[in-house]
């Protein structure tokens, strides 16, 4: 006798990839931002899954000299490995025949790519295609950092000025996270979500629903090997933090991998702060604002945290090009609050001594 299966009552389903996901807001929210993006989350979806691949192997390739560092210095003067160049290749050939996106930014690239005039061609992309180079090699935790800029109208233009000028606002962002599962985290500004790659199904699969970051924490992430080219501000609260007080969750646990995607997902769940503010090497600080602060910044808000230089908010960005560095502390809002007090009381009365 076969078995009766009773018809289930409708339910929101548990199992949703992402390409469900996204078909489900432009279903929700017809003629918006989400028209666009659908099929531009899609084609960056698959830049990921061609990346996971690589990167899964990129230990092995490394250790093939001299293979491994073959890039030469991008436009930001940083070194290139071979899988920065490949990662912007896979980049550029998955958006090339968008007619969705009208230019892309790559760290890998000095300018601005037009990639279509075309009416329907109205987002810029920014990109970081490999977050962490330098764990490249040593099997480390990498990432790809992205963020998407929505024009006020389609059709030939100067792409650069209306980044620049602030004409493109950030619509939705977020990063891929290449660590024992590829995690994919983005908002299209309602809410944070997360999906990871099932490789059997090679499908992103709706891991996170809404992800909130806690408000306080007690780890940080900063490269304290260089303390003392800090602000005072920055060096105070780092003796502060260090002190015993379990009232305070002092002392603060450090974690820090060398990539800023996996130290961001760490706040981003537990809660907890990171940062890279200027110092000798970098009078600036030393992450790009349009494809790292700004995208995450964008997700960090969305999900209760907060992002900005130790002084203002790093949302909307402000810049000269679209290679800005800026100085960056995101994470828990109780966290950055901290440290842009301790900056605030360490100021000397002469503002211009020192930068964040
Ligand atoms: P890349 O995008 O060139 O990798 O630079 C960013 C980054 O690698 C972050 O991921 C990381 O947090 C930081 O720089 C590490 O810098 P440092 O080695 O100076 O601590």
């Amino acid at each position: 006798m076969s078995a009766q299966y009773s018809t289930p009552a409708p339910r929101s389903p548990t199992i949703l990839s992402l390409a469900q996901h996204l078909r489900q807001v432009e279903r929700e929210r017809p003629g918006g931002v989400a028209d666009d993006l659908s099929p531009l989350m899609n084609q960056l979806a698959f830049a990921a899954k061609v990346l996971a691949r690589e990167i899964n192997r990129a230990a092995l390739a490394a250790a093939a000299p001299p293979q491994s560092v073959q890039g030469g210095t991008n436009s930001t003067g940083d070194d290139q490995t071979r899988l920065d160049v490949y990662a912007n290749q896979v980049v550029l050939d998955a958006f090339h025949r968008s007619t969705r996106l009208a230019g892309l930014v790559s760290e890998e690239m000095d300018e601005l790519v037009v990639l279509s005039e075309g009416d329907r061609a109205r987002m810029i992309l920014c990109i970081d295609p490999i977050d962490g180079s330098s764990n490249t090699e040593i099997n480390g935790s990498l990432g790809t950092i992205f963020g998407f800029y929505r024009r006020e109208r389609t059709g030939p233009g100067d792409l650069t000025a209306e980044l620049i000028e602030g004409r493109a606002p950030l619509v939705a962002a977020g990063y891929v996270f290449y660590g024992s599962g590829t995690l994919l985290v983005y908002s299209q500004g309602e809410g944070v979500r997360s999906f990871l790659l099932d490789r059997e199904l090679g499908e992103f699969m709706m891991c996170h629903p809404d992800i909130r970051c806690p408000e306080e924490g007690d780890s940080f992430a900063a490269n304290t090997g260089r303390l003392y080219e800090w602000h005072p501000g920055l060096q105070r609260y780092i003796h502060h933090i260090s002190q015993r007080d379990p009232a305070t969750r002092r002392p603060y646990s450090l974690r820090y991998s060398g990539a800023l995607v996996a130290d961001f997902h760490r706040c981003l769940l537990r809660g907890g702060v990171y940062f890279y503010p200027s110092d000798r090497g970098h009078a600036e600080g030393k992450l790009r604002l349009f494809y790292e602060s700004a995208p995450l910044a964008f997700l960090v808000e969305q999900a209760g945290g907060k992002a900005s230089d130790g002084r203002s908010p790093i949302l909307p960005p402000r810049a000269r090009s679209i290679h800005q560095r800026s100085s960056l502390v995101i994470g828990s809002a109780r966290e950055v609050e901290l440290i842009e007090k301790f900056v605030a009381e360490a100021e000397p009365k002469t503002a211009s001594a020192w930068t964040i």
